[in-house]
């Protein structure tokens, strides 16, 4: 009979995960608390954009080797893909593991000896020994259970390739459960699969996050350095990328999304004098949207002084990043919200996007007509022949031409 594994979180990286496992010939059920979650589910609706998706989905469905509940069942392997975000306290920035551990509590009635739990949520070092103490309260009848941190690595716009080809790291709590739970990934990951310890998996997957936002905010110092001397960025980047060991990442509006902003604080949260890089980063990347913020208002009020009159905006792009319809810790949002608490004159163009803060998007031929600015916060494809479809008075102010 084929192996059983219960998938807990049905979010961007669950859902993928549990259809890719199901594919490779496992009974798997997905779980979700979320009852209109799993009620979609069940009639193969999605709302996460992502390709190849829906048809592996359909597929695993019909096959009959997938289904959904909102609870969890009897497996041989539990895999844990429940948020981990951060809570923005007085004083402090604390990760916050409240839907890992309820997940490993809705599981632990339906443990046996010898299951594995594998937990893919990005969590702060040392939570895998905290949630073995954790099981072995909940269930001291158990003797035998395999756990392992393996944290998904994955691009949003790219999971099902990425989930099946990227180098993966399994970190088990002993080398018995770095090797079953290595074992378990060998059947439907093509990539790579390196062994070693939870811990050094847990730092691995902070680092990388830590890495990308560090040198973006590098990037973007340098955006600020280069926009006071009145030279571009990015002639400055090209010309220095060409040096063999220099590559320097891409200035931007700031950092959004659910995982480059969050996760460097869940090693400054419990590291704080030894997270002096992380920390200047993290307010170079946020200081960089309030930035533009500001230079939006400054042409505001030039275009208003030059004109008598305030100017009609079309803002180009609402989500974290290019080609996608997720609008996570976006900033192109964020500047858009603080915006219109004083200045309503405009239309947001978005082709992956209906309705925003209760905002409907339009068209961009209709938008650009009837606007005296366009000002380009996300370079999605459909903006790059902006140019040629706006009208000759139209005055463009690209951010994310770098
Ligand atoms: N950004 C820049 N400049 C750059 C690159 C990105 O300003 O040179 C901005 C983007 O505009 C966006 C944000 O950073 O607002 C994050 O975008 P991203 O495409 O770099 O990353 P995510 O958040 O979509 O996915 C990341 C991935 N990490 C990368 O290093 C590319 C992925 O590998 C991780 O698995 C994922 O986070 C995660 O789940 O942790």
């Amino acid at each position: 009979m084929n192996e059983k594994v219960c998938v807990v979180g049905l979010g961007y990286i669950g859902l993928p995960s549990a259809c890719l496992i199901a594919d490779a010939s496992f009974c798997v059920v997905g779980v979700d608390i979320d009852k209109q979650v799993i009620e979609n589910l069940k009639k193969c609706k999605i709302d996460i954009t992502e390709p190849d998706l829906l048809p592996l989905l359909k597929k695993c469905l019909f096959k009959g080797d997938l289904d959904f509940f909102d609870s969890p069942t009897e497996a041989d392997f539990f895999l844990i893909c429940t948020p981990t975000p951060v809570k923005f306290l007085k004083n402090k920035v604390e990760p916050d593991l409240s839907f890992v551990f309820q997940a490993i509590y809705s599981l632990a009635p339906y443990l046996k000896n010898k299951n594995s739990i594998i937990i893919e949520s990005t969590v702060p070092i040392g939570t895998i020994e905290k949630i073995k103490t954790y099981i072995s309260e909940l269930r001291p009848d158990i003797s035998e259970i395999f756990l392992a941190y393996c944290p998904e690595r994955v691009l949003p716009g790219n999971i099902i390739f990425e989930l099946k080809n990227n180098t993966r790291i399994v970190g088990g709590i002993d080398q018995v459960s770095t090797n079953k739970i290595t074992d378990f990934y060998k059947k439907f990951v093509l990539g790579d699969i390196l062994k070693t310890t939870c811990k050094i998996a847990e730092m691995c997957k902070l680092a990388e996050n830590a890495y990308r936002d560090v040198n973006i905010g590098f990037a973007n110092e340098l955006s600020l350095i280069c926009n006071d001397n009145n030279i571009s960025v990015s002639d400055v980047i090209n010309l220095t990328n060409r040096h063999p060991r220099v590559k320097i990442l891409k200035p931007g509006i700031g950092v959004g999304g659910h995982c480059i902003p969050v996760d460097p604080w869940f090693l400054i949260s419990e590291n704080h004098e030894r997270t002096k890089i992380m920390r200047a980063a993290r307010e170079v990347n946020q200081d960089k949207t309030i930035f533009v913020y500001q230079d939006i208002e400054k042409k505001i009020k030039m275009f208003s002084e030059k004109n008598n009159r305030l100017p009609i905006i079309s803002f180009l792009g609402i989500t974290y990043k290019e080609n996608s319809n997720d609008i996570r810790e976006a900033p192109a949002l964020n500047i858009i919200k603080k915006l219109r608490q004083t200045f309503t004159n405009f239309f947001i163009v978005d082709p992956y996007v209906d309705e925003v803060i209760n905002i409907k998007t339009k068209n961009i031929d209709l938008a650009l007509k009837d606007s005296d600015i366009a000002v380009i916060l996300v370079k999605h494809k459909q903006f790059e022949k902006i140019r040629s479809i706006s009208h000759s008075k139209l005055i463009i102010f690209d951010y994310t031409n770098v």
